[in-house]
């Protein structure tokens, strides 16, 4: 399962084409690869490396809740939205602070300005917390995943809950071809923080399994996939156990995958480290909606991976 991920990452920084990209920073990239991961043979989160399992959780049962606000993150001490909705406060008018233009970069190049940085992102984290009117203003990705995946807008002014619907759809007719959420939507993606990585993902009900593929338009190899890896197979757990099902596969499949280049050298060195076994997901009994879930409801058991690896990450 995990060599899956460790061929992409060997593949591409063999076989990849160095590139600019909108954050520039540049990347090593290919176009179109495919993994898959047997949810049977155990949890597919990294041991390669420590991959934060909470975060991925609480980043998760955000986006089931169809919230869009970071408030919610960063309650759960999940931090890794805050760039995103910082940018929307630094280049609105309300924004009087030091000049924050090109702050991703910036904070990795010059020491001096990171330190500045850091001290107005505690701000913004702060107001966010403290801030009703604030965090209601600027805690807003704008109409990314929660949005799209419970609350669709349709031209005819209706709301569409692709995610109960599709949960709806597994039950009564798991043998349809059309057990797809669809998070791209061509109109809202200029009212985006960010248009959305996940762009589609579909489900197959075979021998009393649940599997599920999804497609990823972009990839950040290092820091983003093994979130992703993690966040769709504990998707594909809870709707597997809401409809009375087990899992099946998880099948990842990917457009432009690439490897940031100040990310070689964690790569290289996750490269040189060897796989042990994946840990075991435990959902609680007690409850059967995936709308009922909360963080405290999901844990891991035997996770014992090699230590993380620091990255920065691009915005
Ligand atoms: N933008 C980029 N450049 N890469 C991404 O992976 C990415 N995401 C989301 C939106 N934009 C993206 C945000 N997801 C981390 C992990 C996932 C993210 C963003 C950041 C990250 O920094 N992970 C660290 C630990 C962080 C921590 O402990 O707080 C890690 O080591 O894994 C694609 O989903």
């Amino acid at each position: 399962n995990e060599q899956a991920y460790l061929d992409l990452c060997q593949h591409v920084l063999n076989d990849g084409h160095d590139r600019h990209d909108r954050t520039g920073v540049g990347t090593r990239s290919i176009f179109g690869y495919q993994m898959r991961f047997d949810l049977q043979q155990g949890f597919p989160l990294l041991t390669t490396k420590r991959v934060p399992f909470k975060l991925i959780a609480s980043e998760l049962l955000w986006f089931i809740k169809g919230d869009t606000n970071i408030r919610y993150l960063l309650q759960h001490n999940n931090n890794i939205w805050n760039e995103w909705a910082f940018k929307n406060w630094v280049e609105s008018d309300e924004y009087n602070g030091p000049n924050m233009d090109n702050f991703g970069i910036r904070a990795q190049q010059d020491a001096n300005f990171n330190a500045v940085y850091q001290e107005q992102m505690a701000l913004f984290k702060q107001y966010i917390l403290e801030d009703d009117t604030f965090a209601e203003k600027f805690g807003h990705l704008g109409d990314v995943y929660g949005k799209q995946w419970r609350h669709w807008q349709s031209t005819q002014g209706e709301t569409i809950d692709q995610l109960k619907q599709v949960i709806h759809d597994i039950k009564t007719n798991p043998n349809s071809r059309r057990l797809i959420v669809s998070a791209w939507n061509p109109e809202d993606i200029p009212t985006m923080a960010l248009p959305p990585c996940h762009t589609l993902f579909q489900f197959y009900v075979e021998d009393g399994k649940l599997s599920c593929q999804l497609y990823q338009r972009s990839g950040d190899i290092f820091l983003g996939i093994p979130f992703n890896i993690a966040s769709y197979a504990l998707l594909t757990h809870l709707i597997a156990h809401e409809c009375g099902l087990d899992v099946g596969e998880f099948i990842h499949t990917l457009g432009d995958a690439h490897i940031y280049h100040n990310h070689f050298e964690q790569v290289n060195t996750q490269l040189e480290r060897h796989l042990v076994d994946p840990p075991k997901l435990q959902l609680n009994k007690d409850k059967t909606s995936i709308f009922d879930f909360d963080i405290h409801d999901l844990s891991l058991t035997g996770y014992d991976p090699h230590p993380s690896i620091k990255a920065p990450v691009a915005v």
